[in-house]
């Protein structure tokens, strides 16, 4: 018999039918025992009367514990009025087990699964398998599924294709230090893993692909926070022929659609969303990631804003210039001709824009400096020499001289948005294996030393 759901058998009443599953508590009532049964779909109660079994099974019942997975065969009853539970999906019904078989046993897990809010992190995290299991877990995790195929479905709908891109490169100079691969092939030369598809998004404008999308990985080696890790997921966006507005209205509307559809439950506070500039945002707020929700003790407010008008370069310690977002903004239209004469350079302004999201910066991005000769100013206004410029930038450059189209994008950050739709406190719960503070796998126990063959393979000796 194929096995069914826990959640099928409401409309399977009088039927025999078979689950699997694991057993998520046991409770013994003298003669009788009830197995709390969880697969995905959610628990299920199975009454298990020795008298019922076959032989076999009621050999084994009595050595079963919590987390055992289990198949078991059965026949759907109806519960009585008094014993309908009605906080479960699957109160109404009980299964009368006949046949059961231990798929595998279980040792006793090191927390209990239920309510982990209180269990020690790093004790999830190094048995993070487990903690999938629970309904905090579960449920985060079906909650990103369902963001992030709400993005595609709406993305595509609207002419986007997703490319991917790679994810062994050379360095994306966009501020965060990167991770960096030795090459066995090229002794003394390294690759960097991207800390976005910044330029390879770009690169297929010129490329014609006109509307890109990818749920794409980014890797940034920098200090942890409750809201940073070292690999995290963007929604990366990029478009041909568009000017802000486009970019803006576009990423508006998919966001109000997804709240809607997605986490109904939720209130947008104010559409079309607020837009602010930088410079009355740190007025205002003292932070270009204001939280502006009226109220901070709803759960299920969303305060969602546009941080716009960011200058475009900053000091440098050293009294040089930086860029504030990424080198291939393009300054605001008025201010070109400052950026072709490389005067006034703390008034340009650049065609950058934030989304804000209760107090977090839940996307960047700008529409981009696509002609070559106005790209080489930023870099010369940094202070690169014309070397520098050619070894870091020159593909791109040369890529612009063959008629490259106006073009810019955004990148949501989608392990921040599923925090914040989920009500968690750091966007560690929403990810299925997330690195410590220090950036530690401590399931997998990574980062870990190489045996020396390895490190010779790619040319690499350990300073003492
Ligand atoms: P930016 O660096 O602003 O822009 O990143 C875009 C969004 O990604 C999220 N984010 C992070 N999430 C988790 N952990 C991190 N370490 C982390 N760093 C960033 C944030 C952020 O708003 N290439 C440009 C985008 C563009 O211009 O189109 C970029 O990467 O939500």
């Amino acid at each position: 018999m194929p096995r069914i759901m826990n959640l099928e058998t409401i409309s399977r009443i009088g039927e025999e039918v078979v689950i699997s599953g694991w057993v998520n508590t046991r409770r013994d009532m003298g003669k009788i025992t009830f197995f709390d049964m969880r697969d995905r779909s959610g628990l299920l109660q199975v009454v298990i009367v020795p008298s019922e079994l076959d032989d076999a099974s009621r050999e084994l019942v009595s050595g079963i514990r919590s987390e055992y997975c289990l198949r078991i065969t059965g026949l759907v009853q109806a519960r009585g009025a008094k014993q309908v539970n009605p906080n479960l999906p699957t109160g109404t019904v009980e299964l009368l087990a006949k046949k059961v078989e231990i798929l595998n046993p279980s040792k006793t897990p090191p927390f209990e699964l239920e309510d982990t809010a209180n269990i020690n992190e790093e004790l999830r995290m190094k048995y993070r398998y487990l903690d999938l299991r629970s309904p905090r877990m579960q449920k985060n995790l079906i909650l990103r599924d369902k963001v992030i195929s709400f993005f595609r479905d709406y993305l595509h709908a609207a002419g986007f294709t997703e490319v991917e891109t790679p994810y062994i490169t050379k360095g994306t100079p966009e501020g965060a230090r990167e991770f960096l691969i030795p090459s066995r092939q090229q002794p003394g030369k390294f690759y960097a893993l991207p800390q976005s598809p910044q330029q390879f998004k770009q690169l297929l404008m010129v490329g014609g692909i006109e509307k890109y999308f990818q749920v794409a990985r980014c890797f940034r080696d920098e200090d942890q926070r409750g809201d940073r890790q070292p690999e995290f997921t963007q929604l990366d966006l990029e478009m041909s022929f568009v000017e802000r507005e486009d970019v803006l209205k576009l990423v508006e509307d998919m966001m109000i659609k997804m709240v809607k559809e997605v986490t109904p439950e939720k209130r947008i506070q104010q559409i079309p969303f607020p837009r602010i500039s930088y410079k009355e945002a740190m007025d205002k707020y003292g932070s270009d990631k204001p939280d502006l929700r009226e109220d901070k003790t709803d759960p299920n407010l969303l305060a969602f804003a546009w941080i716009v008008d960011f200058p475009f370069f900053e000091r440098t310690d050293d009294g040089g210039w930086t860029f504030s977002h990424n080198p291939f903004s393009k300054p605001n239209d008025e201010h070109m001709e400052w950026l072709m004469e490389k005067s006034n350079i703390p008034e340009i302004m650049t065609q950058q824009y934030d989304l804000v999201l209760n107090g977090y910066e839940a996307g960047g991005g700008s529409i981009r400096n696509h002609q070559p000769e106005a790209l080489k100013k930023v870099f010369e206004i940094m202070g690169l020499s014309a070397e520098d410029i050619q070894s870091q930038f020159g593909h791109m450059l040369e890529a612009f001289t063959y008629g490259a189209p106006p073009h810019g994008g955004i990148a949501p950050g989608i392990d921040r948005l599923v925090m914040l739709l989920a009500g968690e406190p750091n966007i560690r719960e929403v990810i299925a294996f997330p690195k410590t503070g220090d950036a530690r796998d401590l399931m997998m126990d990574a980062p870990a030393e190489l045996p020396k063959k390895n490190l010779d393979e790619v040319h690499i000796e350990i300073k003492k």
